[in-house]
């Protein structure tokens, strides 16, 4: 019976689709990513109002992408898409030196954080926009949201730049060994 139990659910794994929520504030290069994570063959398009969704498969795990609206406007919809997240990329503009956006940024991810449909989910915060002048370090994005206070969550923060690429394998890496660990 046991045996019986853990081949369905290795098959439910196998089929089942990674869900996984693209976020942050408007500008910070949510939708940009979506589609250059297009390092593995994307399976389908479905264009949605205010937001887009991908199947991206990568290391034969398919990844069900949705990159929400960014808008203050749009935010409060964001906790519509919450149920059964397994993780969350949040995205900064590393180049916006502004002291306002950092900190809307770090206010939206506590509050967002704090959703008990998201307790469960992983995070991978993406300081992106690398390849711009002035950009704050990864170091310096992690005080400012305080990460390290994170309680009870599989999280990281990487460097990227959805411009040239750099930083969006690994962080597709990072996904899919996370995924790997929880089977
Ligand atoms: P959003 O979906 O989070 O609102 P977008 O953000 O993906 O629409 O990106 C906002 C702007 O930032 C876009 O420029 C986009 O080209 C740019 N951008 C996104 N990622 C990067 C990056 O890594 N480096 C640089 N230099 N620019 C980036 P426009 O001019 O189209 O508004
Ligand atoms: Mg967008």
């Amino acid at each position: 019976m046991g045996a019986i139990y853990s081949m369905i659910a290795k098959l439910w794994n196998v089929n089942r689709e990674v869900r996984v929520l693209i976020l942050g504030l408007d500008g910070a290069g949510k939708t940009t990513i979506l589609y250059r994570l297009q390092l593995g063959e994307v399976v389908t398009t479905i264009p949605t109002i205010g937001f887009n969704v991908e199947t991206v498969q990568f290391n034969n795990i398919k990844f069900q992408v949705w990159d929400l609206g960014g808008q203050t406007s749009i935010r409060p919809y964001w906790r519509c898409y919450y149920a059964n997240t397994d993780a969350i990329i949040y995205v900064l503009d590393s180049a916006d030196r502004e002291p306002d956006r950092i900190a809307c940024a770090k206010t939206e991810l506590v509050n967002m954080l704090a959703e008990d449909e998201l307790k469960s989910s992983a995070l991978i915060v993406l300081a992106n926009k690398q390849d711009l002048e002035g950009a704050r370090s990864v170091a310096e994005i992690s005080e400012h949201l305080a990460l390290t206070d994170l309680k009870n969550r599989t999280w990281t923060i990487l460097k990227c730049s959805a411009k040239t690429g750099e930083g969006l394998t690994e962080a597709m890496e990072w996904l899919a060994n996370y995924v790997g660990s929880q089977k």
